[in-house]
């Protein structure tokens, strides 16, 4: 479903629309077609019960989409612009640390920088990697030198990219 819902909706015989939402019936056969037996009921649990509530159905339930962490170009969310809290936290891998020190923090394949609200949620996106380490972007001084920040469904925080001087590691 990630997959299919963020990156490569041909997998499962999509098309997204610009706001990243898929027909939900269609959804359920493309994915029934792998995992058979694949129902509503199923979708529906999966909806409810994934902790990071990545995935959500509009108000009928007719079409779904994933929340955030798009790579298909076509899709633009028109996420909701928000003043960002005065820090937020990036989790990351050492390796990639001189990198981002030397150009920023930019979106790679994604189409936005996912930052966190807390320290412990960003070690956790670090955690997915090896050596993971939190870096602290000084959003009120990025904000207040025009950087836009949003926030998606799922309270993730979005941002085009952190230029360097933003950024302290912790
Ligand atoms: C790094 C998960 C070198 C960046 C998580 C990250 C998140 C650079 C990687 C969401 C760099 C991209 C997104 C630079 C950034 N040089 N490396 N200049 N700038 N990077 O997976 O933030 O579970 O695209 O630090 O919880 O890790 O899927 O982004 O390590 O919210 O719902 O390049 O994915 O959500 O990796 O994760 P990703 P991310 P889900």
């Amino acid at each position: 479903m990630s997959l299919a819902l963020r990156h490569h909706p041909e997998v499962a015989g999509l098309t997204l629309d610009s706001e990243g939402y898929a027909d939900t019936a269609e959804l359920i056969n493309g994915v029934a077609k792998r995992f058979h037996g694949f129902n509503a009921d199923d979708l529906d649990r999966i909806v409810r019960e994934n902790k990071k509530h990545r995935y959500s159905y509009n108000e009928d339930k007719t079409k779904i989409r994933a929340a955030q962490v798009h790579s298909v170009l076509y899709v633009n969310i028109n996420f909701e612009k928000k003043t960002p809290p005065s820090v937020l936290y990036h989790g990351t891998s050492e390796t990639f640390i001189p990198s981002i020190m030397n150009v920023g923090l930019k979106p790679m394949t994604q189409q936005y920088v996912h930052l966190s609200a807390d320290e412990e949620t960003a070690y956790n996106v670090g955690k997915r990697r090896r050596e993971p380490v939190v870096l602290l972007v000084d959003c009120e001084k990025m904000h207040s030198d025009g950087y836009e920040f949003y926030i998606s469904e799922n309270r993730v925080w979005l941002t085009k990219e952190v230029p360097a001087k933003y950024i302290k590691s912790l």
